[in-house]
């Protein structure tokens, strides 16, 4: 009987396995990484194996004294960069991004205190680097140099992508929009691994650096003129009427237009906002126009008047822009700007994009008391947040704009029993039912947060502005949502539930119900139209929705709109009083300026094109 024979670890198993483990072990010693279930952790503990594979498998097609070079240079590098991870996690408390990396004044806050950052020990993060090291030289009997086939090398590879794919299934399987929608850091790093994160980061930075190095600014003169042709004056009675007052921006997370002064088993959804826009201006017919990017690229519109992109969030893919956006603009007018989040601050890449837009602060997830009891689904509940976040405003110098994301109402909806302040709609559509509650509870948080004002003497001296996000009910609830409507979700209904509410507040003013047809983007020209600051030269598709020559047409982000008129979706016009369907060329005119619109947004933010505008608003 022959005996069994062990086979030699090639010097690449070796890299890969000790690579693997370091790995795993920083991410459970130096990241503070949340895991929930034990499938999590599994997927934790495999998902930099198949990059590591594929990357230090390479070396199966050099010859030794090659192949131990390219095997040590790249376990030198991926240390270094796994490292560098580290020490910036130790600073920012996130992973690095490229855009970041080429923020010099990011990089000069970090390098000031890289002394502080820096440990003794940290050499111990090199200790399989060494180890490789020492194989080299000392070549003992069980690493010896081996010839692998074609066969074999190809099996290598093809074991690799299979584990790649098990691990993305996996992954799925725990967060099942990982990649389409999700670009939470934190969740991507968790999922597919750092190393695998900073590639698909590299691919996003070498597109977007592409088409930015492509454009030279000659594409502006048209679209200047097409936006200054479409400038609305703004309303002579209304200009001003807010000037240096502090303005609360409150998105309300997943409202829409569809609960207010509505009733689940005769009590009101929203009692306080039914109350509270009867002495605001109400905006009854204002759009979300958000794409993938979700609450980010509500923020978007809001504060830049552009429209966000069709795919990816425009907040994750263009931080490194130049905008003109409101908080800056309001900044240059002598406003403090400061967003309010109880959530990671990296989340919707959030704590670049703020700055990029001009926020002086970013009260996020550790500027907030979250435990146990008062939080639920997504994190801090909305009442805790807003009471919380009451006490970090008296901080701020006024005027000051504050921007606040609510959270509660967010998918799934969950509540507390406690918090559930009406009865349950019980339509057996879970979704649905809790939806009325939550959208019932951030109600109330909206009515504690005014009365705080109210207590805290802030409120006579405020601008408060109130908007829906985006929907929250998507169209798998159109059957539940006929019902409660009580007519059929046609195209045209399903359009009317893209509507979102838009309040605007000024204490002391009368309330007034607007049905004109806007949308978010029409926002940022008409606070700052409210706060006195002329837009005449700036860069906004939208326009002052309390102007008098203002004509109504919103566009969404996948092409459909609403004309005064017409509604065009899914290829389909429709006459908006009738509601019946009438022939395509009704719609023409609109369709082609529609389409126009966005290709202008969209090649603003892919050119980067604000950086040739000369007349920066100021
Ligand atoms: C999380 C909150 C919700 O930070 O903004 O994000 P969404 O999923 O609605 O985009
Ligand atoms: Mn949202």
């Amino acid at each position: 009987m022959s005996k069994i024979k062990m086979p030699a670890i090639s010097i690449i198993s070796i890299a890969v396995f000790l690579l693997w483990i370091k790995t795993y072990i920083v991410y459970k010693t130096s990241f503070d990484i949340q895991i929930d279930n034990w499938k999590q952790e599994l997927i934790l503990f495999i998902n930099p194996l198949s990059f590591l594979l594929i990357v230090l498998g390479i070396g199966l097609f050099f010859k030794e004294r090659t192949r131990n070079i390219y095997v040590l240079a790249s376990s030198f590098l991926i240390s270094v960069v796994l490292f560098a991870n580290v020490v910036f996690y130790r600073f920012y408390n996130d992973y690095i991004t490229l855009p970041v990396l080429f923020q010099t004044s990011n990089m000069s806050d970090l390098g000031s205190s890289v002394n502080e950052l820096l440990r003794f020990s940290d050499l111990l993060y090199f200790t399989d680097v060494v180890l490789i090291v020492l194989i080299i030289l000392l070549k003992p009997k069980f690493a010896l140099y081996k010839k692998y086939t074609k066969i074999k090398r190809a099996a290598f590879f093809i074991a690799a992508a299979a584990l790649a794919f098990f691990n993305i299934g996996l992954a799925e399987s725990q967060w099942s929009d990982l990649l389409t929608r999700t670009f939470d850091r934190e969740v991507l790093v968790k999922n597919i691994g750092t190393y695998n994160y900073h590639v698909y980061d590299l691919f996003l930075q070498t597109k977007s650096s592409a088409q930015r190095a492509m454009a030279d600014g000659s594409e502006l003169a048209d679209i200047d003129n097409y936006i200054h042709a479409g400038y609305d004056l703004p309303n002579e009675h209304l200009f001003g009427a807010a000037k240096n007052k502090n303005v609360y921006l409150i998105a309300m997370e997943s409202v829409q237009s569809f609960v207010v002064n509505q009733k689940v088993k005769d009590q009101e959804i929203t009692p306080f906002l039914n109350d509270f826009i009867k002495e605001s201006y109400y905006f009854d017919q204002f759009y979300h126009q958000t794409a993938q990017g979700k609450s980010s690229d509500s923020e978007f519109l809001i504060d830049t008047s552009l429209y966000p992109l069709d795919r990816g969030a425009v907040f994750f893919t263009h931080s490194g822009n130049q905008y003109e956006a409101m908080p800056e603009i309001l900044r240059d007018h002598g406003y403090t700007t400061a967003a309010f989040h109880a959530n990671n601050k990296s989340f919707w890449n959030r704590d670049i994009m703020y700055s990029a837009l001009g926020y002086d602060r970013f009260y996020s997830l550790p500027s907030y008391e979250v435990n146990q009891d008062n939080s639920v689904g997504w994190g801090l509940k909305d009442i805790e947040f807003f009471e919380q976040s009451i006490e970090h405003i008296k901080e701020i110098p006024s005027p000051f704009l504050a921007k606040f994301i609510t959270l509660t109402n967010h998918f799934p909806f969950e509540l507390k029993e406690s918090d559930q302040l009406i009865e349950s709609y019980a339509s057996g559509d879970s979704i649905v039912d809790n939806y009325f509650q939550t959208v019932r509870y951030t109600d109330e948080a909206v009515k504690t947060f005014v009365q705080k004002l109210k207590d805290e003497g802030l409120y006579e001296d405020s601008i408060i502005v109130l908007y829906g996000d985006h929907y929250g009910l998507s169209e798998h609830h159109n059957s539940t949502l006929s019902g409660f409507l009580g007519k059929e979700v046609t195209p045209l209904v399903n359009m009317e539930l893209q509507r979102v509410p838009l309040v605007i507040h000024i204490p002391g003013q009368e309330g007034k119900t607007i049905s004109s047809v806007a949308g978010q983007i029409d926002v940022k020209p008409t606070l700052l139209h409210l706060l006195g600051i002329n837009t005449k030269n700036g860069f906004n598709f939208g326009s002052d929705l309390f102007s008098e020559t203002r004509s109504q047409f919103t566009v969404l982000r996948d092409g459909s709109f609403i004309s005064e008129k017409y509604v065009y979706t899914r290829n389909t016009c429709y006459d908006q009083t009738t509601g019946e369907q009438v022939g395509e060329i009704e719609c023409s005119p609109f369709i082609e300026e529609a389409k126009r619109e966005l290709e202008y947004s969209d090649s603003i933010i892919n050119g980067d094109l604000l950086r040739f505008y000369p007349n920066k608003q100021k």
